[in-house]
Order: structure tokens, then sequence, then C-alpha cells
């Protein structure tokens, strides 16, 4: 299964175009673009997000609300593109434009991008780098999510710190995937009140000062078998994957897993998740601290993930930059933009974290139809059931 993405933050669209998912899945474009909305939310979005209505539009790969095996090709439109089209004209160049960038942002993709691609014009690295793409993202992480809905898996995510306000601790037991669904309704998709309430001041306080603030979030797998991933080789430890995918979001600059960093400065005593027996012989586990992930493989446990998003490099009080036109020293450009936008790439960290175990389910249960890969899912879990002794009634 792959995909890929294009379209400038405002040319006319966003494509996106997966390959591998299997005959027969149920495609709910409702579902969909729910997740396009919860992605445009969150309290410290920019005025772009008042503009746009991200919908998803599939032009192949469906018929009769059923995946047929074939490609799917997915369009998000971009509104904004109507005012922009003399800026990001295709052919005709518009000679009154007045928008090229010049002053890099420290931060963004701006100088290294003009540097490798030799733009003197930022703008062409800007409007790919944008984190407008991610609403493609979205949309092709939900429809992994439809199929992973299909056997059991849901992927969920909440915010737990913004601007250096962090959210109060929580167990698994306390916050199931029911539990974190609540945090959608929240103003900043956290489960802490108190807390939120002191990220809301922080966001308001930078926006006055022309300011930014990054964050973290925390996503949940709920209902992974045992056993995707594999401990035999590098690129097929799933923690290698999940990391990778959540690292190619734009500003994500730290990734953990379970304990994550805490982990280290513990002692093996105090880091692992030991295994018991209950009263029928089987075997469980009273705290989850490797996160789900034991040897690049999963281990039956929720799967716990969690990034940490810098702030946004476009800053309304903007940094000490060069114009690279003249050389002189400037201020930064200053572009609209979010002053916070970490409840949305919670969202899109969901999307890639489905996409990751949706591919990774697909290599273990591979199949070109639902139904045969459904056929290999019950026999792998027979076996997995037969493995563990849980069909000797021990009691
Ligand atoms: C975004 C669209 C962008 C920004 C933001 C995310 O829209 P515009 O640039 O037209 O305001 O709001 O992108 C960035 C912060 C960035 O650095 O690229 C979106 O759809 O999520």
């Amino acid at each position: 299964m792959r995909f890929l993405t294009a379209g400038e933050s405002h040319g006319p669209a966003l494509t996106g175009i997966i390959e591998g998912i299997p005959a027969g899945l149920s495609i709910n474009e409702n579902y969909i673009n729910e997740q396009l909305i919860r992605r445009q939310g969150g309290y410290g979005r920019g005025g772009r997000m008042s503009i746009e209505k991200d919908r998803v539009k599939f032009l192949s790969g469906i018929r009769f609300g059923k995946t047929t095996g074939s490609p799917l090709t997915l369009i998000i439109e971009n509104r904004d593109w109507a005012n922009w089209e003399k800026v990001m004209s295709q052919q005709a160049v518009d000679e009154s434009h007045d928008r090229e960038i010049t002053t890099p942002r420290p931060g963004h993709a701006d100088l290294p991008g003009g540097i490798k691609y030799q733009h003197r014009d930022l703008r062409n690295v800007l409007e790919r780098a944008s984190a407008r793409e991610t609403a493609m993202r979205v949309a092709v992480g939900s429809v992994a999510a439809l199929f992973l809905e299909h056997f059991d898996i849901k992927t969920v995510s909440f915010v737990t710190a913004v601007g250096g306000v962090n959210a109060a601790n929580h167990t698994l037991q306390e916050w199931n995937v029911a539990q974190i669904k609540k945090a959608r309704t929240s103003l900043l998709y956290c489960l802490d009140s108190r807390a939120e309430e002191l990220m809301v001041e922080r966001i308001d306080r930078a926006k006055e000062e022309g300011d930014s603030l990054g964050g973290v979030f925390e996503i949940h797998v709920e209902g992974v078998p045992a056993g995707l991933g594999s401990h035999v080789h590098w690129d097929r430890r799933l923690d290698c994957m999940l990391a990778g995918a959540l690292m190619s979001i734009p500003a994500i600059k730290g990734v953990e897993i379970g304990l994550g960093f805490a982990g280290a400065a513990r002692k093996g005593s105090e880091a692992h998740d030991e295994l018991f027996l209950d009263e029928r012989g089987k075997i469980f586990r009273t705290t989850n601290r490797a996160g789900g992930l034991e040897g690049g493989i999963t281990n039956g446990e929720t799967l716990v993930l969690r990034a940490a998003m810098k702030p946004i490099p476009t800053l309304m009080k903007p940094l000490s930059s060069v114009n690279l036109a003249t050389h002189a020293l400037s201020p930064a450009s200053v572009e609209r933009s979010d002053v916070c936008a970490v409840p949305a790439a919670s969202v899109v960290g969901e999307a890639v974290v489905s996409w990751e175990i949706a591919r990774a389910f697909l290599q273990k249960f591979s199949g070109d139809s639902l139904r045969e890969i459904e056929g290999a899912y019950k026999s792998y879990q027979g076996l997995v059931t037969e493995y563990l002794g849980e069909n000797d009634d021990k009691s």
C-alpha cells in the first residue's frame, strides 16, 4: 500500500493517489470529511480556515460505495485559489504581482529549500512546504482508518501540552478510546479542562505579542493485534515506521513511544511491563510502559505515541533574517498563519499513524479483497489464542 500527494497551498487543489487498498472496503465520505473538519479546527488557527471548507472528492477506485481494488484518486479543492490565481498562475506571468518572497523565515523550509531548488522567489518553496498538504494526508489516513475500523482497530489523539502548559497525567484505564474521543469537543482537543484554560490564555497572549506556540499531542491505537512489524530487520521495526511517519508532519521535532524519554531515567525494574497470569491462565500486564511495542513488534497492548510540535515559524513580529535579493539584514517575511496548530497536528498524527498500522496489517494479512484479508486475520487470531494457551479452561 502506498500513496502520493500533490498540490500547492494556494494552488487549485490538493490531490492524493492511494494504491493497494483492497477491494470491498466501504468508503464513508462523511467520516473522511469529519476528520477534515477536525483538522481545520482547534483554538489558535488563522484566517485561512475561515476560507476553506475542506471536503474530499473521489475521482477513481470506488463503485457503489465500495473500493474496487483500483487506485483511489482523492481531491480537496482550495477555495482560496480564487484569490491567488494570478500569483500562482501556471502559465501567464503576472507582472503586477508584488508577492515575491526573498526574506526567509527562520525555522521554515524557505532558506534550505531555496538553496536546494535554486529559487529566488521563496514562494516556490513555501507553497509546497505549507502544512496545507496535511489536509490530503488526513483524507488518505482516514481511508486507512476506515480499513482498520473494519477490524476493530481504532486510532485516537488528544493534546497534552501547549506553550509549556501540561495537561494532567492519566492512565490507560482512565482514558480509553471512548474517553479520549470526548477531547474532540474541547477547544484544544485536550482532556484536562483546567490546563486547557491556561493554554488558551497562552495562545491569546502569544497572538497579542505576534508570536506562535507549539505543544505535544498523544496518539493511542486500540485493538492492534500482537505481531505487526518485525525484529528481524531494521526497516521492518514498526517503531521506526511510526516515528518516521510522525516526523514527516511539518513542525514535528520529537517522537516518543510509551515511556519515551522518561524511560531513560528509570531502572530496568521500573521501565518494563511484567507478565502475570489471571485465575483462568490468561497472560496479562498491569502497565504499558513499552507503548504496545517490543522489539519493533506490536505486543497486543494499546499503542501509545507522542509527538512534539515546534511553534510555527511564521511570526507576526518577525525574527531577524536576511533579504536574499538585497543582501541586507531584514525582518523575516510575514504570511498569514496560525498562532497554534497543535490540535490540527494531532488529527494529522492520527491519520499518519492509521496509515502505518494499516500498511503493517496488510503486509501481514495481505490480500486483494477484504474477504481474503478477513480469512487470513481470523486464522492468525486462532493461532495466537492457541499459542498463548488461552483455549485451555484452567479455572
Ligand atoms: C494551513 C494553511 C495555511 C496556514 C498553515 C496551515 O494557510 P495560509 O498559508 O494560506 O494562511 O494556515 O500553514 C502554515 C502555518 C505553514 O507554515 O505553512 C492548513 O491548511 O493547515
